[in-house]
């Protein structure tokens, strides 16, 4: 069985889902692919069950309805800590991140890395095509939130990494509270109050050339509301120490 599982959230992207997935494919072919779709209205879910049919090392995870990325990812991830993978991947399916990365991030996560992060935001990192909007919420967003929390993690909201099974485990997805983007910052501040060994890896993110972007400003709000409240209180809420 492979050990790493590449998990690929999916709505509404029907344009760039099997080009992405075909390049994982190619790229890391020992790791499986597993799609977690909310039930696209436009016909995603149907493609990944063919991607699926016609590759043994794809599967499908469909869920009723759109629940937020956070939710998507954390159904993927019981799933693969279920079946044992030692590697879980996070990716965006629209062809932001570029899976030619993966073979570097996977070694870091080998040689003691517990959480690799695909940054945007460190020394030979960078973003192509976005609007400057975009580029200051996310700048501005980091920046905050690295400060509020007391993080040094350079892209917090970054959605391209890779997990050791061992830090996942050690997280409690049922008190994630986390439901959009924010689950991001969450998850990357969780690994680090435990403990986890964290690498930025610099990537290089280029806005999708087809569909449409899911941000939206209730998941800004969200973090922002989130993050002020967890660096009011995290005096109070730190994790367990974990067992060496
Ligand atoms: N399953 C699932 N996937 C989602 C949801 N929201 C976003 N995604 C996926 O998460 C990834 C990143 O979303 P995207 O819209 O590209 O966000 P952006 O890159 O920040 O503009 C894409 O693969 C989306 O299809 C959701 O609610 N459920
Ligand atoms: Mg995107």
């Amino acid at each position: 069985m492979a050990d790493t599982l590449v998990i690929v959230p999916t709505y509404n992207e029907r344009e760039s889902l099997s080009s992405l997935v075909g390049r994982v494919r190619q790229i890391v072919p020992g790791a499986d692919v597993l799609i977690v779709d909310d039930s696209s209205p436009d016909g995603t879910g149907e493609l990944a069950d063919s991607l699926a049919h016609a590759d043994a090392g794809v599967s499908v995870l469909h869920r009723e309805r759109k629940n937020g990325l956070g939710r998507a990812y954390l159904a993927g991830f019981e799933l693969a800590l279920d079946e044992g993978y030692s590697l879980i991947v996070e990716i965006d399916a629209d062809g932001s991140h570029d899976p030619a990365d993966l073979p570097a991030m996977l070694a870091l996560a080998r040689t003691g890395a517990h959480l690799v992060l695909g940054s945007r935001w460190v020394e030979g990192g960078t973003v192509l095509n976005w609007p400057w909007p975009r580029k200051v919420i996310s700048r501005l967003g980091n920046s905050y939130a690295r400060l509020a929390l007391g993080s040094s993690i350079r892209d917090l909201t970054s959605g391209f990494r890779v997990f050791r099974a061992e830090a996942l485990r050690a997280l409690d997805f049922e008190s994630v509270a986390s439901q959009g983007y924010c689950f991001q910052i969450e998850l990357a501040w969780r690994c680090e109050k435990a403990g986890f060994h964290i690498v930025e890896h610099p990537i290089t993110f280029i806005e999708r050339a087809v569909g449409r972007s899911k941000m939206h400003a209730g998941i800004v709000i969200e973090a922002l509301a989130r993050v002020t409240w967890w660096g009011i209180t995290r005096r109070g809420m730190r994790e367990a120490p974990r067992e060496v």
